[in-house]
């Protein structure tokens, strides 16, 4: 693939100029929330820190982390530091895990998250020749503004679907010819099938997917590569940082390339918050260096992963994340041992099943259970009953190894496990049920 970047300047810059921008935005941004916004100059002024003792990046330890419970507790106007009359947009999270955040938007910062996204679209091979379709959802959520503003600044002609309606997706995609798709894996996958099941795989013309916003395996990539005939790029993003293309995948496809001038990373210790090395695995910090209205300093994400600044083939200079091994969040402690759903999907994905598989614990008397439902592959259709309880049994066997735990695995009736549109849910914890009451 021909190299192209969308800012060059800034994509391949220096690693010298890299940390200049990141000093002198950070000191700007520091003054910036201690004159306009109380709630981090009581948060500064409690850590005994002041904008003079911040003078760039590596004085950034001195300053407090910011968690989601800063962001409920300064619900919903405590952290915005521009005047109401200067933001012309709020986008907020789903609100799933707690008080939904809302975010505030300066008509800069949009246009900054959008040369973000942009910067996400060229790295898959888009240009103004490309038809972009963006599935993520329109509205509150940022994946679909987000994708869309990118793909205008690209310059393509840009196919705002929202999510959901998938005979609609499917007409336009054909009769448009959509070259770049952007949802999530899940619903990617679930398009897929349902190309397939329509028998319109020769009309699709789809080469590139920018798929995030949820986590997803390096074999669900390969699966919906081969099924859609496309390349699958990950793109990272959080509602409290801006959105999408907080991090983009380039050609190598081997981690997302952090936009370093705009957000600086950080790894901690989750349990200490002690800043680890480069190449440790943590906790993801995130300071944003260029926002106006919803700056956040130092803000934990809760995605663990690993940075990486070996130089990459693709030219880019700044450093990337792997994929996030799941969210501190997603982890389930069962029978003791730490479970990420993604191990669980990269075991289904490596026996021949398919994503569509949802997992299930819950507690027995003092002991915790797992089991793990997945649904029938066409090839399996076909089989017995013995044939597909070896299958069971082959799973089992390959989840124990993975996990050290017992799973109970049923092969479950093609279809019979929910399809998402926007992000899945894999996880029905019922322990929860009994520790809220
Ligand atoms: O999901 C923003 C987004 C939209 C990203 C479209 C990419 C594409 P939130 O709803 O605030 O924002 O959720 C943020 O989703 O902290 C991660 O845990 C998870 N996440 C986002 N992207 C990825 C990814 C959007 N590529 C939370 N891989 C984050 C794994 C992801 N997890």
């Amino acid at each position: 693939m021909e190299k192209r970047y969308y800012q060059k300047e800034i994509e391949t810059a220096s690693r010298e100029q890299l940390r200049a921008w990141q000093d002198e935005r950070l000191v700007k941004t520091v003054n910036h929330v201690w004159t306009n916004n109380e709630y981090y100059r009581n948060k500064m002024k409690n850590q005994g820190v002041e904008p003079g003792d911040i003078n760039g990046v590596e004085d950034l330890w001195k300053l407090p982390f910011l968690t989601k419970d800063d962001l409920r507790e300064a619900y919903p106007f405590g952290l915005m530091s521009k005047p109401m009359a200067d933001c012309v947009r709020i986008q907020s999270t789903s609100g799933t895990t707690g008080k939904r955040v809302i975010a505030f938007y300066t008509q800069h910062d949009i246009d900054l998250w959008e040369d973000c996204c942009a910067r996400s679209i060229v790295a898959v091979g888009g240009t103004r020749d490309d038809v972009c379709q963006v599935c993520y959802g329109y509205g509150l959520f940022t994946g679909g503004p987000g994708l869309n503003g990118g793909s205008h600044k690209v310059g393509c002609l840009t196919l705002p679907m929202s999510s959901g309606n998938t005979d609609r997706q499917l007409q336009f995609m054909t009769d448009l010819g959509a070259t770049i798709i952007c949802c999530t894996p899940s619903y990617a996958a679930y398009l897929a099938e349902s190309i397939e099941e329509r028998g319109l795989r020769d009309q699709i013309r789809l080469k590139a997917g920018i798929f995030g916003a949820e986590a997803w395996t390096e074999e669900m990539r390969r699966d919906i590569e081969n099924r859609l005939g496309l390349k699958a790029y990950d793109i990272y993003g959080l509602t409290e940082i801006s959105g999408p293309g907080v991090s983009f995948e380039c050609e190598e496809q081997t981690g997302m390339h952090i936009n370093e001038d705009h957000f600086y990373p950080e790894i901690i210790d989750p349990k200490t918050g002690k800043v680890l090395p480069m190449g440790s695995k943590g906790e993801l910090v995130f300071t944003s260096l260029t926002k106006e209205a919803f700056p956040l300093l130092r803000y934990r994400t809760k995605d663990i992963c690993v940075l990486s600044d070996k130089p990459c083939s693709c030219g880019r200079t700044l450093v990337k994340m792997s994929k996030p091994m799941g969210r501190s969040d997603d982890m389930m402690i069962i029978k003791g041992v730490n479970v990420f759903p993604s191990q669980i999907e990269m075991v289904l994905l490596n026996q021949g099943l398919t994503s569509n598989y949802q997992i299930i614990v819950d507690r027995k008397g003092s002991s915790d259970t797992l089991e793990v439902l997945v649904e029938m592959t066409p090839e399996l259709f076909s089989d017995t009953l013995g044939a597909l309880t070896q299958k069971e049994a082959q799973i089992t066997e390959a989840l124990k190894s993975m996990l050290g735990i017992m799973a109970k695995v049923t092969i479950v009736e093609p279809k019979s496990i929910v399809r998402s549109e926007g992000k899945a849910v894999r996880v029905i914890d019922k322990r929860k049920l009994y520790d809220n009451k």
